[in-house]
């Protein structure tokens, strides 16, 4: 019906006060803040495991989960393969993650291969959102709640105003409680396991080792491994592990960001009581 209406030349929108619209966008995301400045569970980073993670997450409609990501456009390093390739390569057994998302890929006897690494993030990113998880997006986590000793939350800002922090006097920010922090802040770029560096900072942890040389056999295997709670109210999966464990990086295959991601979820559900 649309299609005759568009030939015929006289399509025409319903009338909006453009007012309403501002009302209609302030009230939802303001009462989104307040609905979340209690969270059962605070993700940092949508990157491909932090998306696992809150996958995993929001199966429990009863658990209150937010993903904050400091880029527009959440998905972290999901949206390509390797050296901007598009291409996605995951090693068996992660494979059945893709099966349960019920994205198409192309199967060898060891690996699957999705044909754009876009197609697994975007499903991704729609069933979280659909299942109900709250992503504030633009906005960075800049510090934590500690109380002792003990990650109780985070501290967040817009993140073009965390951006500017060096080019103007102190812009405060404002804050989430929540039960549990999951960082999956990734390795790379200005917000690189941003999550682990400050934990160093504040005295948690003594230091940050960083990630060592490419070896992928062993550093999957040792991402998922390693994806723990690194201090009390605070878990850490994806590329962020290999940081604060000095272990390899993958580079490109995604499998252990997926098991990372939906690892850190069963011990989120663990320390909610919560059956996996
Ligand atoms: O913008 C960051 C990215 O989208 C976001 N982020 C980091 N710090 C943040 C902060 N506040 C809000 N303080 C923050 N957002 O976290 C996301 C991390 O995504 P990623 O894709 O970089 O990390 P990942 O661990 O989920 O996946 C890594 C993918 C890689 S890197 C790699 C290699 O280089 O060897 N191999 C793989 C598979």
């Amino acid at each position: 019906m649309v299609h005759n209406v568009l030939v015929q030349g006289d399509f025409k929108f319903a009338p909006v006060k453009e007012s309403d619209v501002s009302r209609e966008m302030t009230t939802r995301y303001m009462q989104d803040l307040i609905d979340h400045a209690d969270a059962d569970v605070v993700i940092v980073g949508a990157g491909p495991s932090g998306l696992s993670c809150a996958y995993e997450l929001s199966k429990h409609k009863n658990i209150k989960v937010a993903i904050i990501e400091a880029s527009v456009a959440p998905g972290g390093g999901g949206w390509v393969g390797g050296q901007l390739f598009s291409p996605m390569v995951v090693r068996k057994p992660a494979h059945e993650f893709l099966d349960e998302l019920g994205i198409a890929y192309d199967e060898k006897e060891n690996y699957v291969v999705v044909s754009h690494a876009a197609l697994f993030t975007s499903t991704l990113i729609s069933k979280v959102i659909a299942n109900g998880v709250k992503l504030f997006n633009a906005t960075s986590v800049e510090d934590f709640i500690i109380r002792d000793g003990v990650v109780s939350g985070v501290v967040t800002n817009w993140a073009l105003v965390t951006k500017a922090h060096g080019t103007q006097s102190c812009m405060d920010p404002q804050v989430m409680e929540s039960k549990i922090v999951v960082s999956s802040c990734g390795h790379d770029g200005p917000f690189g396991a941003t999550g682990v560096r400050r934990l160093v900072e504040v005295g948690l942890l003594d230091k940050m080792p960083g990630m060592r040389a490419l070896d992928m056999n062993a550093s999957e295997d040792a991402i998922v491994a390693l994806t723990r709670e690194i201090v009390p109210g605070m878990i850490i999966t994806g590329m962020e592990v290999a940081e604060a464990s000095g272990t390899a990086r993958m580079g490109p295959t995604f499998g252990a960001m997926m098991v990372s991601g939906r690892k850190a979820a069963d011990l989120v559900l663990a320390k909610l009581n919560k059956s996996v």
